[in-house]
């Protein structure tokens, strides 16, 4: 029966939480979704903070269990923010129970969990989709275009940076993030992961990789309170073992022939948020800078000559996908708005039963290129991603 509403129920009410809740906030208002969506409940473990995160999110109501959540019937999506060790029980108890499922990257801790997610998801011929939110960015939208119109030629070289500094200061506390057993592991599936979504998306799929990495602080001091991505620790705190990578730098061949090189590093002193990519083809390129993200660089080899040059775009006007929702032309968006995109995107293949994109089987082709490249580590040679 077609629903003129869709509840949601999310999970999770820290950074990603309050970027989700704000994007089912805002698509009904900037959009014109085929259905209403009813922010219905949040949960966490927490009641006193989940109970504020409500109130100031504008949910109707809270759970402290995510299995009371998904009992619930008045809900028809779980859209899962918590902390990566709960992807896998949660996304595929919500596909049991019916549910259609969002879920924040990595998809899983692993390649067999993420793949034990999409075999759940699909049985239950529930929508699914993954939460790789820099491609509903208008610029890369645009790149995507430009790439798929052939404006690039054939592609010769990815080159993708995703550069933090949050943890550099080695007193830094050991927030779940470093922690193998909750986050997988680190830059690589939290920062590189990102890089090689796009880079699928934009150059298509990897055949083989090296790469190498390394934890440049191994002990850190026990956490004692996390807010988004700040935390404290307590002077003298108990020490423990960060069990993750710092950095993770790898090469690719391409199936199609063209060559990537990926950085993901927590370790890029003065760089906050530094995701960066340059693509480029035999008929010209393109730069992309995360924090100038309204702008796309594009050079064509084909302007008339004496005018070669990488022009500068910015993605707001009505003809960029998504712009024409937001403000006039040059009155620019951020990241928020990234996720109001793909919660749209969502929405609406529910909606209209369409497919998802990223879905999970996007998530589980991320899971082997990430695993692919620690097992390439691990043995000190080439990896066939297929092969895993
Ligand atoms: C933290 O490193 C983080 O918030 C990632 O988890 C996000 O996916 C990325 O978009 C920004 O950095």
């Amino acid at each position: 029966m077609k629903k003129d509403t869709l509840n949601v129920g999310l999970v999770g009410y820290k950074f990603m939480g309050k970027a989700h809740s704000n994007a089912f906030k805002k698509v009904g208002m900037f959009f014109d979704p085929s259905v209403k969506i009813g922010m219905k409940a949040i949960c966490g473990r927490d009641e006193a903070w989940v109970k504020e995160a409500a109130e100031k999110y504008g949910w109707e109501d809270y759970e402290t269990s995510w299995e009371d959540l998904i009992k619930r019937d008045d809900i028809d999506i779980i859209d899962i923010t918590a902390p990566s060790n709960f992807h896998k029980e949660i996304a595929i108890a919500a596909a049991k129970a019916g549910k259609h499922v969002f879920c924040e990257k990595p998809l899983a801790l692993n390649l067999k969990d993420a793949r034990e997610m999409l075999a759940a998801v699909k049985e239950a011929n529930v929508k699914h989709q993954i939460g790789f939110n820099y491609r509903f960015a208008p610029a890369i939208q645009l790149a995507k275009k430009l790439i798929d119109e052939g404006k690039l030629g054939t592609i010769y070289h990815f080159r993708g940076l995703y550069l933090q500094d949050f943890i550099v200061d080695p007193n830094f506390p050991l927030v779940w993030r470093l922690d193998k057993k909750v986050a997988g592991s680190g830059s690589h599936g939290d920062l590189g992961a990102h890089l090689i979504d796009l880079a699928r998306f934009l150059v298509g799929e990897f055949d083989e990789v090296i790469g190498m990495s390394e934890t440049f602080i191994k002990k850190r001091p026990l956490v004692e309170k996390m807010t988004g991505l700040s935390a404290q620790a307590q002077e003298g705190a108990q020490m423990g073992e960060v069990t993750v990578d710092d950095a993770t730098l790898f090469l690719t061949r391409f199936k199609n022939g063209a060559l990537g090189s990926f950085e993901a590093t927590r370790f890029a002193t003065g760089h906050k948020n530094g995701m960066s990519f340059e693509i480029n083809g035999s008929k010209g390129s393109i730069k992309f800078e995360f924090e100038r993200m309204n702008e796309l660089q594009y050079y064509s080899a084909e302007d008339e000559e004496g005018l070669h040059g990488f022009r500068l775009i910015q993605a707001t006007e009505d003809v960029h996908p998504y712009a024409d929702a937001w403000w006039p032309v040059g009155h620019v968006i951020g990241y928020e708005h990234t996720f109001v995109h793909e919660m749209y995107e969502f929405i609406e293949a529910i909606a209209k039963d369409k497919p998802t994109s990223p879905d999970f089987h996007d998530g589980v082709k991320c899971s082997q290129i990430l695993e692919a490249v620690e097992v390439s580590i691990e043995n000190r040679q080439w990896v066939k991603v297929d092969s895993l």
